[in-house]
């Protein structure tokens, strides 16, 4: 069993979760999103952090601490996906796997929320898949982490 560290992290607006739009958000809260990913990632051998923030400065600095001290990154930038080069300049900066999560559909939706400044540099992106993609973004998370680790290996 490996003994990891994840940074699940979340974007602006994201601490509102569960309290309107459950049409496209679901009625899941923040902690709820916390307790499942967090249970996850301990069944896989990882400690999980979490954080969250409405501020783009907070988040990057939040990954300048990670650097060094986690094994990957699950991330829903939120609204910062579509607009921030700053976000995407720290994760490149960390140097750590990232997989991207929404809970929407964001092809479903409007067309400013197709561009992200993430996917190309994310591991795996997962989309529309409710809260239970941050589950699957461990999961991937893990795979890539292994298979990096037996790369490694050789
Ligand atoms: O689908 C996602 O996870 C998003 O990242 C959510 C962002 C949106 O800007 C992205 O395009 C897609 C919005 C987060 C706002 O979350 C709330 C949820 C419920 C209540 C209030 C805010």
């Amino acid at each position: 069993m490996r003994h990891g560290r994840l940074l699940i992290m979340n974007g602006p607006n994201l601490n509102l979760l569960g309290t309107r739009q459950p049409e496209l958000y679901g009625t899941d809260t923040l902690a709820d999103v916390e307790r499942i990913a967090g249970g996850r990632a301990e069944e896989l051998g990882y400690k999980a952090d979490f954080f969250q923030s409405n501020s783009e400065g907070a988040l990057i600095d939040r990954l300048h601490e990670a650097r060094g001290s986690t094994d990957g990154v699950v991330l829903n930038p939120a609204a910062f996906t579509h607009t921030s080069v700053a976000l995407r300049d720290a994760l490149l900066a960390a140097e750590l796997p990232v997989v991207e999560v929404h809970i929407s559909n964001v092809h479903k939706r409007e067309e400013f929320r197709h561009r992200s400044y993430v996917s190309d540099i994310a591991e795996a992106v997962i989309v529309g898949a409710g809260i239970r993609g941050y589950v699957y973004g461990i999961e991937c998370l893990d795979r890539a982490l292994q298979l990096h680790e037996r790369r490694s290996a050789v």
